[in-house]
């Protein structure tokens, strides 16, 4: 029998900067359901990437002195660090500058253009940069693009325009058959009330950069972003060159995407796929958007959250849980670092750490570490065996209702039943009467069937928390954990745990704002590094330290500062901040440490040129001997960037 199929995707997202909290949000919520449903069974495919052309991108690129496919490169880089950083089990990233998609992207413009459904005329409009849109005077809200309030450009160009307005009817006609398709509710009227107001004919060519895929039929222009983005979810399945892997997952049974996004995902892209003669994907979820402390996330601001500074400090799993637990899909969300601590505290330390802590514990004290269900049964367990085939059910039903949060508070309150069942039962009480034996050995090994079942049931959550609890359970941990083990007495009798550390350390805040975990301390929240990065055109707020004593220009001479590109990099073992580095100067290489370790990864120090004193007397850090220092802004509100001397040679002067 083969296997229902399940292809989910992303966003691919914008290489124009790090990607923050928000982006991490989506990418986990898809992730989770990915997971969820290779646990049903199916054959999933989970397709995320990066969309890399465009205006602002190139633009980005040139105030650096780089280009393009330098600039993105290591942005990109970035982004698979954090994907594997969360666990995210994406089956393939893909990138639009990649041979492969311009391929389906000309082989697609090519077709709807000899089919008619593209036309060439002189076009000027109002463009808004950051969202690669054309807009019409009336739909600009207080003369700024609707979308993200900029100020928008004036453009002339001569443009190809895809004939939208001719699929208007064919488009409300679908919705309208299909009701479904766009959700949540709320997102479909919007959108229903946008088509009704008369669809423009969209402009999908560009000539006033040259950053995009050609248009292969007029080789001055370049394919307007969204319309060579959007052709990702079909390239990252094989259009055209694998047909059995595209006829196994097209149409997509998901594509899950930001509020902002969802009328390209919902109009343009079932037009653009009827004017190919496709079948619609099912669904396109616009999910809500998550602020921070209350307060929309922005760089001007300074709040925008790094999710590897993160993932440092509290671990993916703690991430991954609370924004899963916290938010609900369709509506926006708060993300606060209070409100992160007392979830991991309160359901991760304390209901599932300790039940797992107190299960195994009192395993091993009474019987020598070793399962029996020895099968004296009281009422109580039936209860508990109940209330897991009812938690499995609705959690099934929750999830494919992309209801993620219910289907989590499902599992917590079977694991609070499971706390109570222990206080219910007393188990250390029985251990006092060995004629209690059996009943206790019963008691034991409901409460580690049921942490078996639990463990399945969280890993599409906290996938890294599953074989740990497997593993003290004594089970061996499986490629797939499957849901259709989640049947109450798989546990084979005669298993033996292994107690572990605890799963989750409790998390201390210090009165200093500090947080101590399993034994570590942590200052303060990490650099919000994607913060950091904008920061150089609207600086984040800083605690300004006195400026030194007066020095001449004769001292100032006496320093030299260099150009150095770092070839290597890797964290001084049992060092928290320091970074050590190969830094080439010229013709010469020389060995640098550096107290970055918390705001730069060592793989995204490779290839970038930094500013090195070159002529610093060499001091020993660590046991290693540094040759220089590398210059960097710090703020003293935990906030560090380095200064960098993009595309400039390495071994020049700076002065
Ligand atoms: O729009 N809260 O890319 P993008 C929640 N390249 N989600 C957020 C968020 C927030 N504060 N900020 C961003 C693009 N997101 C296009 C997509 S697809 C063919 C092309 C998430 O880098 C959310 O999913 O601007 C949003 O839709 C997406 O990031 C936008 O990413």
């Amino acid at each position: 029998m083969t296997k229902p199929s399940f292809y989910i995707t992303t966003p691919i997202y914008y290489p124009s900067d790090n990607l923050h909290i928000g982006h991490a949000y989506c990418t986990t919520v898809a992730d989770s359901l990915a997971r969820f449903h290779r646990a049903k069974g199916e054959d999933v495919f989970f397709l995320t990437g990066s969309d890399e052309h465009g205006l602002k991108i190139q633009r980005k690129a040139s105030e650096k002195g780089i280009t393009p496919i330098e600039y993105v490169d290591k942005i990109i880089a970035n982004f698979k660090l954090l994907w594997k950083r969360l666990n995210i089990s994406n089956n393939d990233f893909i990138r639009t500058s990649e041979a492969r998609h311009e391929k389906v992207v000309q082989d697609v413009l090519t077709r709807i253009y000899e089919q008619g459904d593209i036309y060439k005329k002189n076009y000027e409009g109002l463009y808004c940069v950051p969202c690669e849109s054309y807009w019409l005077e009336r739909q600009l809200v207080d003369g700024k693009c609707p979308d993200c309030g900029r100020p928008v450009e004036k453009m002339q160009e001569e443009s190809y325009f895809f004939k939208l307005s001719k699929y208007q009817d064919w488009w409300l006609q679908f919705i309208e058959e299909n009701p479904d398709f766009i959700q949540p509710a709320s997102r479909r009227n919007e959108m229903i009330n946008f088509v009704k107001q008369g669809l423009e004919d969209l402009c999908i060519t560009r000539t006033t950069f040259d950053w995009g895929i050609q248009v292969p039929f007029d080789k001055k222009h370049v394919v307007y972003v969204w319309f060579d983005a959007l052709l990702n979810y079909l390239t990252g399945i094989k259009y055209g060159t694998d047909d059995e892997m595209f006829h196994k997952f097209w149409p997509a049974s998901l594509h899950l995407v930001g509020k902002e996004i969802v009328r390209f995902h919902t109009i343009i892209w079932p037009i653009m796929l009827k004017a190919m003669g496709m079948e619609m994907p099912k669904k396109v979820y616009g999910h809500g958007w998550l602020v921070v402390d209350g307060d929309k996330m922005s760089k001007s601001k300074g709040n925008v959250i790094d999710p590897l500074g993160l993932i440092d400090e509290f671990g993916a799993d703690a991430i991954r849980y609370f924004l899963l637990r916290e938010i609900n899909l369709g509506s926006d969300g708060n993300f606060s670092r209070d409100a992160l601590i007392s979830r991991v505290n309160a359901d991760l330390a304390n209901d599932l750490g300790n039940l797992l802590n107190r299960t195994v514990s009192m395993i091993e004290k009474y019987h020598g570490g070793i399962i029996t269900n020895a099968g004296v049964t009281e009422a109580v367990d039936e209860d508990l065996k109940v209330l897991i085939a009812t938690t499995v059910s609705g959690y099934v039903e929750a999830m494919d209702k992309l209801e993620i949060n219910k289907a989590i508070r499902d599992v917590w309150a079977l694991i609070s039943r499971a706390n109570k069942y222990i206080d219910e039962t007393a188990p250390w009480a029985l251990a006092k009467d060995v004629a209690n034996t059996a009943r206790l050995q019963t008691v034991l090994y409901n409460l580690a069937d049921t942490l078996r079942i639990v463990a399945i049931l969280v890993e599409p959550f906290i996938p890294t928390t599953s074989p740990k609890i497997y593993t003290q359970l004594g089970l061996q941990v499986p490629e797939q954990f499957l849901l259709e083990d989640v049947v109450y007495g798989k546990l084979a009798n005669g298993t033996k745990v292994q107690k572990g550390d605890p799963i989750y350390p409790r998390i201390e805040v210090t009165e200093d704002g500090a947080t101590i975990i399993g034994g570590k301390r942590y200052e303060h929240a990490p650099a919000p590094v994607a913060a950091v990065e904008e920061a150089k055109g609207e600086p984040v707020k800083a605690v300004v330290e006195p400026i030194k004593p007066e020095i001449t220009m004769d001292d100032f001479a006496k320093l030299d500062l260099r150009v150095g590109t770092v070839i290597a990099a890797e964290k001084v073992k049992k060092s928290k901040k320091l970074l050590k580095l190969q830094v080439q100067i010229g013709e010469e290489e020389r060995t640098i440490v550096s107290g970055i370790s918390q705001y730069y990864e060592a793989e995204q120090m490779v290839g970038r040129n930094v500013i090195v004193i070159a002529n610093l007397a060499p001091a020993k850090l660590m046991g290693i001997e540094s040759s220089g220092m590398i210059l960097a802004a710090s703020d003293g509100n935990g906030n560090l960037v380095l200064a960098d001397a993009p595309g400039i040679a390495s071994g020049s002067r700076v002065k």
